[in-house]
């Protein structure tokens, strides 16, 4: 039988990664753009964003019901982030195993929330959870215009 969920991904996909007001706040955005940087993936987009409510609740609007959804917003609003476009075969899957479980309590000793991290509600990085959200999330969060399509130097020592 064929599982698709179970196999990684052969497809060139995009996701959205965020550092959030608390990484920004930590001095933390070097180490996280690094992280994703050395694993192989390709930078995209990327800027420094005071995010307003209305794009916060666009952003989660999924967890409105939620009773930690005000905190959220008020939280992810409360400092500038850094949005990021990534690329890459697998990227998706590939980038929330890098930053590790929602719980930063509970994420893997190296990745990014179990290294860095303590608590749900500071847990310094978003990434996208499907490649559909992926797009929907960088079509929110960029402009026409603010994501580079490039080939890095690097490509044929990266993939055979
Ligand atoms: P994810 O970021 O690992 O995908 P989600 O369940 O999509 O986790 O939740 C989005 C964000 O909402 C989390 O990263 C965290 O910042 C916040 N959040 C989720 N659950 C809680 C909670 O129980 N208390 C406080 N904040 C939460
Ligand atoms: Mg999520």
């Amino acid at each position: 039988i064929f599982l698709p969920h179970l196999v990684a991904s052969m497809e060139v996909e995009e996701t959205y990664i965020m550092v959030k007001p608390d990484g920004v706040q930590r001095g933390l955005v070097g180490e996280l753009i690094s992280r994703f940087e050395k694993k192989g993936f390709k930078l995209t987009g990327l800027k420094l964003f005071q995010c307003p409510k209305e794009l916060a609740e666009e952003h989660y609007k999924d967890l409105k019901a939620r009773p930690f959804f005000p905190k959220l917003i008020n939280y992810i609003t409360s400092g500038p982030v850094v949005c990021m476009a990534w690329e890459g075969v697998g990227v998706v899957a590939s980038a929330r195993k890098l930053i590790g479980s929602t719980d930063p309590l509970q994420a893997e000793p190296g990745t990014i929330r179990g290294d860095l991290a303590v608590q749900t509600g500071r847990n310094v990085v978003h990434g996208s959870d499907s490649p559909e959200n992926g797009k929907r999330e960088i079509a929110l969060w960029f402009k026409e215009g603010e994501i580079c399509q490039w080939t890095p130097a690097q490509a044929p020592w990266l993939r055979e």
